[in-house]
Parts: C-alpha cells; sequence; structure tokens
C-alpha cells in the first residue's frame, strides 16, 4: 500500500438531490484531515480542487439531471485520480456527491489493467446507487454511478475509462445498505452484486460482514474504498443529503474501517456525499476524518 497521498477535491453537487456536497472538500479540510494523516507518518499532499462547470439545477431529461455537467466532472475527476495512481500514489477523492465515483473508479479500474492488478471495490452506502435512466425515481446520477462502471448507463459515462465496461459487478461489495428502489432491486439481483445490507449485519455482525468482504484478497489486489458518508447512521451523521436510519453505529463503522486497514491492500478512496449545509457544526466531517485515520491504520492501544 502506497503511503504518499494524494488529496483531490471535486468540489460539486452535480449529481445529487440536495445541493451541498459541493462544500465537501473544504469541510474535510477544516476538519484538519491532512495534519492528521500526517500524524500517522503519511506524506500528504493536497492538490487543491478540481473545476468543472457549475450545477445547472434542471429537472431530468431522459432520466438524467444535468448529463453534460456529470460527464465533464467525471471527466477531470477520471484524469486526476489516474494521474496520482499512475505517479505510484494513494489517491483520496474528496467529493462532491457520489455520480464522481465513475470516474473515480473507472481510473482505479484503468489502472489496474494497466498495472495487472485485480480490482477489488467496497462500497459503503446506504443505498445501492445501481438505478438506472429508466429506474430512476429522481433523475439524479448520484444514484446511477455502480450501474454505469458495470457497463448500465449512457455511453458518455460508460465509456469514461476507455474500456466497457468498467468493472464487473464480481468486483463489488456493497455494505451497509438500507435504501434501495424498487426496480433499482431486481436490478442489483439481476446483475449478481454482492450486497451485505443492514438486515445482514445486524445478523450476522460487522466482523463476518467484512472478513466475507475482504476474503480472496491476495498480494496483487488494489483495494478501493468507495466511502458514502450517507453508510454512517443519520443520528451520528447528520451532514448528509439524503440520509437514513438504521445505519452502522460509531463502533461498527470503526470496525469496518480497521479490519480494512488490516488487509494493507487499500490503494485509493472516495469520501463523498458529506454535505455541510447539512450539518451540525462540522460534526460529520470530523467523524469521516476520524473513521478515515482508522482506515489507514490508527493504532489502538490494545493492538499494536
Ligand atoms: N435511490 C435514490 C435515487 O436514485 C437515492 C439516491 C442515492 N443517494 C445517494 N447515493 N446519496 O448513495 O434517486
Ligand atoms: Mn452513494
Ligand atoms: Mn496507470
Ligand atoms: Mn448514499
Amino acid at each position: 500500500m502506497p503511503t504518499d497521498i494524494s488529496l483531490i477535491g471535486a468540489p460539486t453537487d452535480v449529481g445529487a438531490g440536495a445541493r451541498g456536497a459541493s462544500m465537501g472538500p473544504e469541510a474535510l479540510r477544516v476538519a484538519r484531515l491532512q495534519p492528521i494523516l500526517e500524524s500517522h507518518g503519511l506524506a500528504v499532499e493536497d492538490l487543491g480542487n478540481l473545476a468543472g462547470p457549475p450545477n445547472p439545477w434542471q429537472p431530468p431529461v431522459d432520466g438524467y439531471r444535468h448529463l453534460d455537467a456529470v460527464v465533464a466532472w467525471n471527466q477531470v475527476v477520471h484524469t486526476a485520480v489516474h494521474g496520482e495512481l499512475a505517479r505510484g500514489r494513494l489517491p483520496i477523492l474528496l467529493g462532491g456527491d457520489h455520480c464522481l465515483a465513475i470516474g473515480s473508479i473507472s481510473a482505479v479500474a484503468r489502472h489496474c489493467r494497466e498495472t495487472g492488478r485485480r480490482l477489488r471495490v467496497l462500497w459503503l452506502d446506504a443505498h445501492a446507487d445501481f438505478n438506472t435512466n429508466v429506474l430512476t425515481p429522481s433523475g439524479n446520477v448520484h444514484g446511477m454511478p455502480v450501474a454505469c462502471l458495470c457497463g448500465h448507463g449512457p455511453q458518455a459515462l460508460v465509456e469514461i475509462g476507455g474500456h466497457v465496461p468498467a468493472i464487473s459487478a464480481k468486483a463489488v461489495r456493497q455494505i451497509g445498505i438500507r435504501s434501495v428502489d424498487p426496480g433499482e432491486k431486481r436490478f442489483v439481483h439481476e446483475a449478481g452484486l454482492e450486497v451485505f445490507d443492514m438486515r445482514y449485519i445486524d445478523e450476522m455482525g460487522m466482523r463476518h460482514t467484512m472478513e466475507l468482504a475482504l476474503a480472496t484478497l491476495d498480494e496483487h489486489t488494489h483495494l478501493h474504498v468507495s466511502f458514502d458518508v450517507d453508510f454512517l447512521d443519520a443520528d451520528i451523521a447528520p451532514g448528509v443529503g439524503t440520509a437514513v436510519p438504521g445505519g452502522p453505529t460509531y463502533r461498527e463503522a470503526q470496525l469496518c474501517m480497521e479490519m480494512i486497514a488490516d488487509t494493507g491492500r487499500l490503494a485509493s478512496l472516495d469520501v463523498m456525499e458529506l454535505n455541510p449545509a447539512l450539518d451540525v457544526r462540522n460534526r460529520t466531517a470530523e467523524l469521516a476524518v476520524d473513521l478515515i485515520e482508522s482506515l489507514f491504520g490508527k493504532s489502538t492501544l490494545m493492538r499494536r
């Protein structure tokens, strides 16, 4: 796992249904993401923010809101994330809404093809984000990134990394899922996505869940974590646009992050959907930073 980290801000809410995720990168900086990672011996470079079109704030056309702007943002994200991977660095994408995972994960997948690595994507989210323009109840593209990455979506998004599909559904493990639209649910099953929903976590526990989600990694695996902050229980993480009750507790989320850290395979990360306009004194940003620390192996008194 590279220890040189690049922070990449993507300040847009172009794929979301609520405004404000565009302020996510700055809130993570205010919550001291860079110095806190540096305090654990990591070398962190903040590349600042990417630039893209403004949010047109228009109704859907053919089932997509703002498709052109979503494509433009994902292209700059793809280029930036791929560039950092090519430099041997570990990119952390600071969202921004979750539609940007199309650019980010397509870049990771391209890098894996170029370097002969195997990709595993952990999708930590309340939502499956597996809608299409036909299935979507909203037209918001942040509900569609996993489907786009698996080849189901508009050509301009599906082809962003030059290889269609960018990833196989088999590479993905979804964790924390508790809000899936009816048509989306059928499509998730049809595609064969491996989903550890909240019912599964309730019954089996986070430890067993993560053991399965992280099974069969080896030294050739590039582990990408796409962390939608609404993964967390809405009571502890109010600063998101689409909060859903009944998510992982603070301790469950910590264990999830610690078990990922223990694999030593983490090679890229998205931190998405943080919405400071809905937060309380930057508490959700601070919680996200606390969990990211654990993801990078913050040592605890008992274990190390
Ligand atoms: N499933 C809903 C839709 O497609 C809600 C979308 C998701 N919101 C997110 N993504 N934050 O995880 O409109
Ligand atoms: Mn999401
Ligand atoms: Mn590459
Ligand atoms: Mn979500």
